[in-house]
């Protein structure tokens, strides 16, 4: 009786350290993809002014990852925001003061029509949105 009570607990904490090994080492593999592995295929200059995004994005296929580059030439500060096919965040810069600028790294998935919009303040209602479509 006093061997079974004093073996159980044992095994439970060995268990318990193999799953914590397993997580540290599932951890470790991916943060070592992800630095080795992705980068921007591409940067894509954008320039942004009250209201508006101007830039040739050129063609982009599912599958590439972009740097955006914002160089904000406005009076205000501006920021971009990349929206998925279905609305989510992606990815946006830091808010960009005038006369400076920021950058965004975003893997486009799938095919479909994405969205860069401002996020400062009222300035997507303004009318400061682009699209672009990922083929
Ligand atoms: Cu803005």
């Amino acid at each position: 009786m006093s061997y079974r009570r004093s073996v159980v607990p044992a095994v439970r904490l060995i268990l318990a350290s193999l799953l914590l090994s397993a997580a540290l080492v599932a951890c470790g593999a991916d943060n070592l993809s992800t630095e080795t592995s992705v980068g921007p295929s591409r940067t894509i200059e954008i320039i942004a002014a009250e209201y508006t995004f101007n830039g040739d994005p050129g063609v982009i296929a599912a599958g590439d990852t972009i740097e955006f580059v914002v160089e904000n030439i406005g009076q205000l500060d501006h920021s971009l925001e990349v929206l998925s096919t279905t609305g989510s965040s992606l990815g946006a810069t830091e808010r960009i003061p005038a006369g400076t600028s920021g950058s965004v790294t975003v893997t486009f998935d799938d095919a479909g029509v994405y969205r860069l919009i401002c996020d400062v303040d009222d300035h997507f209602s303004r009318g400061q949105a682009g699209t672009i479509t990922v083929t």
